[in-house]
């Protein structure tokens, strides 16, 4: 009987960049052997009846064991954030090598790519976080670095750890030069410090008053900038986290001048407003991030954008921090918003949350479901194996089941930060198996990997290039 196929997925409605076709995908080696056609010899054997076959989610943007800009290690490790990952239905993952200060860029990518080897459970690659440009051997570094896979680059605008214009031009240079993806966080630190300082003297500290101290403006400001920046410079660059509507409008007019410009937002600007930080006492704390969450008229922009292809991604932007002295109240008791790490979990809710709205309620459909969580960051990010439910990619493979509906609880999510953002919200669709490379990873809320099964995946070149061809 045995004909070489480690796994049929059967009878499901599965979702393929050509369309929705029902069918079997045969699986063997850990790789996609075929998709729609009846196979009916193999090793193990699962019906999908009733349940939609979709590629293996793709979070292009996680912070993972990594020390914050205010110094702090966040809650999670390799092994805790892939875990979480896994049993929302994600299957790779684009977390931070971030340079420490005074650090070589070789040391930095080779100390977090150590760390993940030895825990992470599903597979991963690294965006480079740039932030000493000053260190010997910076620019051979990059180059070599790039060359060897890393394709792509990480920079603040603000932080403590924000590069300046010179700078941001010279990292674009060089991203052009050897073939990365740049990715920014556009704020303007002028403006947040200016805002920050009122609000100090005023006595203004609550969570609620962090919204005030991130103007909206200084997100527009930004983006604006560095869309003029790879305009000039004809540099691709992804806009991380886009929470306004001014701000998606100004990546759309950069596109239309047909800059290399790509952008993401994240659930929680999506179906969060900022009245999540309005909470009795320091409870707001839990949702803060920069930038915070906005307006219902900034997420029915950011739908729109979504929809008509302007923002081209949806990641989690995980940033773990516990509600104890070890995250969010490292500063005391009674810490001022200033004083705060930003960041909410979201790599194990990123997929229920948005197959929710995409595919339960229609705001999209199964198929832009599909492109948005897995094809398009895995094309834009140059995840040449992953990304489709296709013959010869990863079988990276995850069983929906479209009926289940949970609540989410207050402490409920895999990984190590013991509260949960959305507690309270309602999902109806739910990953109910997880499949890495043909593996089975997650049956039935039961988790099944084991640390070191995550790969890094080599990205040897991106799709995202320059308009004009390399000189
Ligand atoms: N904002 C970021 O830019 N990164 C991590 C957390 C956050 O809130
Ligand atoms: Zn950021
Ligand atoms: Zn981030």
């Amino acid at each position: 009987m045995d004909d070489g196929i480690d796994l049929v997925v059967h009878d499901g409605q599965v979702v393929t960049p050509d369309g929705v076709i029902f069918g079997d995908v045969a699986v063997a080696n850990g790789v996609i052997v075929s998709v729609g056609k009846e196979v009916s010899t193999a090793r193990s054997r699962v019906s999908a009846k009733g349940k939609w076959v979709m590629p293996g989610g793709v979070d292009p943007h996680a912070h993972i064991e990594q020390m914050s800009g205010m110094g702090q290690w966040n809650a999670d490790t390799f092994e805790t954030a892939t875990r979480s990952a896994a049993m929302g239905g994600t299957t790779s993952v684009i977390s931070f090598a971030a340079q420490a200060g005074g650090q070589a860029l070789s040391e930095t990518v080779a100390d977090y790519s150590a760390r993940a080897e030895r825990g992470a459970m599903i597979d991963y690659a690294f965006h480079i976080t740039l932030t000493d440009t000053d260190v010997a051997g910076f620019e051979s570094d990059l180059a070599t670095l790039i060359s060897a896979g890393h394709r792509s680059l990480k920079v603040f605008t603000t932080y403590n750890i924000q590069l300046s214009d010179a700078q941001l031009l010279a990292i674009f240079r060089a991203a052009r030069q050897n073939g990365a993806l740049v990715c920014v966080h556009a704020e303007n630190d002028a403006i947040i410090a200016q805002a920050r300082e009122d609000l100090l003297r005023a006595g203004q500290v609550s969570p609620a008053d962090h919204a005030r101290s991130r103007p909206r403006m200084a997100e527009i400001e930004a983006v604006e900038r560095i869309c003029r920046f790879a305009e000039h410079v004809d540099q691709p660059v992804m806009l991380f986290h886009i929470s306004t509507l001014e701000a998606a409008a100004a990546v759309k007019a950069a596109q239309a001048r047909g800059v290399p410009v790509w952008a993401e937002t994240c659930p929680h600007y999506l179906f969060m407003t900022e009245a999540v930080l309005d909470k009795p006492g320091l409870e707001g704390a839990k949702w803060m991030c920069s930038p915070p969450q906005r307006t219902e008229r900034d997420q029915e922009a950011l739908w729109s954008a979504l929809l008509d292809g302007t923002l081209s991604l949806v990641s989690s932007d995980h940033a773990p921090y516990r509600f104890d002295a070890t995250g969010k109240l490292s500063a005391g008791a009674n810490p001022g918003f200033h004083q705060i790490a930003n960041g909410l979990p979201g790599l194990e809710t990123r997929l229920p949350l948005l197959f929710n709205a995409m595919v339960t309620e229609g705001r999209g459909g199964p198929e832009a479901f599909a492109k948005l969580t897995s094809e398009a960051p895995a094309s834009i990010y140059g995840l040449n194996q992953k990304g489709a439910i296709s013959e010869g990619l990863d079988a990276d493979i995850v069983i929906w089941d479209p009926e289940k509906t949970m609540t989410y609880g207050s402490n409920d999510l895999h990984d190590n930060v013991g509260y949960n953002p959305w507690e309270g919200y309602r999902v109806t669709g739910w990953p109910e198996r997880v499949y890495l490379r043909g593996q089975p990873i997650v049956e039935h809320g039961e988790f099944l990997g084991h640390p070191g099964i995550g790969k890094w995946i080599d990205r040897p070149e991106l799709a995202t290039k320059p308009r004009q061809a390399m000189t």
